[in-house]
């Protein structure tokens, strides 16, 4: 079965960090019913939930994906690129670790963040962001070319993370809102998304994605091309910068 790394939203979670927004009121109660919704969306649909220990003195570790990545069975254990983030991996590596999943870690002076890491079949794109440093793209890459995966980096200068820009549809179709994309060319296959909340998707199963509610028009032009979509609303961590994608790390069966 499909697992679902989540872990809840901490108090703190207006005070995360903000890189190209301004800040606004976060509504700490709604942030939760959100996080519940998003989270039910997946148990509903026969993932198992996984929560990892909550770390309500980290403002950001709702964000799990940015402190975690799956590459088939091997968990990269992220070093985040803020300072204010680095707290967050000690519970994550041990809630992957409970798991009985294989880890491996990024160390100084490497940083990665997750968000930073897109997936399509055996490629990694992988953002050189205000995040995610060389030392670790090199790292990332030496621990992956052996295991098969092809790692290549993606100039990310108008975004907090490579996947605050571009994700990928189940047919490996990279898409993106394009005035937040450096260079779609360097994606084999490329489709825009009318908006800015669209960029971000999950993909659930073969024929189903993920994303925001906050996207109206993205999710028919998705329903045009065959695929079901299921729209949760993440208003609260928008705001902050995060989307569908960062909420979670998903283990596939
Ligand atoms: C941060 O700036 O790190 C958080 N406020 C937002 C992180 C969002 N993560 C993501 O898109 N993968």
């Amino acid at each position: 079965m499909s697992r679902l790394f989540v872990r809840r939203p901490s108090p703190l979670l207006a005070e995360g960090e903000l890189t190209h927004l301004d800040r606004v009121p976060v509504d700490a109660s709604l942030a939760l019913a959100q996080w519940r919704a998003y989270v039910d969306a997946f148990r509903s649909r026969g993932w198992d939930i996984v929560e990892i220990a909550p770390a309500d003195d980290q403002p950001d570790g709702v964000f799990v994906e940015d402190a975690v990545v799956m590459f088939g069975d091997v968990a990269v254990l992220c070093r985040a690129g803020a300072d204010s983030r680095r707290g967050e991996a000690s519970s994550v590596r041990a809630g992957v670790v409970a798991s009985g999943i294989e880890l491996v870690e990024i160390v100084e002076p490497g940083t990665l963040d997750g968000g930073d890491v897109l997936k399509v079949g055996r490629t990694v794109y992988v953002g050189a962001s205000s995040r995610t440093n060389a030392a670790g793209i090199a790292q990332l890459r030496a621990l992956l070319e052996p295991r098969g995966w092809e790692v290549r980096e993606i100039p990310v200068t108008k975004v907090l993370h490579l996947k605050s820009g571009v994700t990928a549809l189940p047919d490996g179709t990279v898409v993106g809102f394009e005035p937040l994309v450096d260079d779609p060319a360097l994606f084999p296959a490329f489709a825009g998304v009318p908006e800015e909340h669209g960029t971000a998707v999950v993909v659930l199963d073969e024929g189903t994605v993920l994303m925001s509610a906050d996207a109206p028009e993205t999710a028919a032009a998705h329903r045009a091309r065959g695929l079901e979509v299921v729209t949760v609303d993440v208003s609260e961590f928008e705001k902050l910068e995060g989307c569908v994608t960062c909420l979670s790390v998903r283990v596939r069966d």
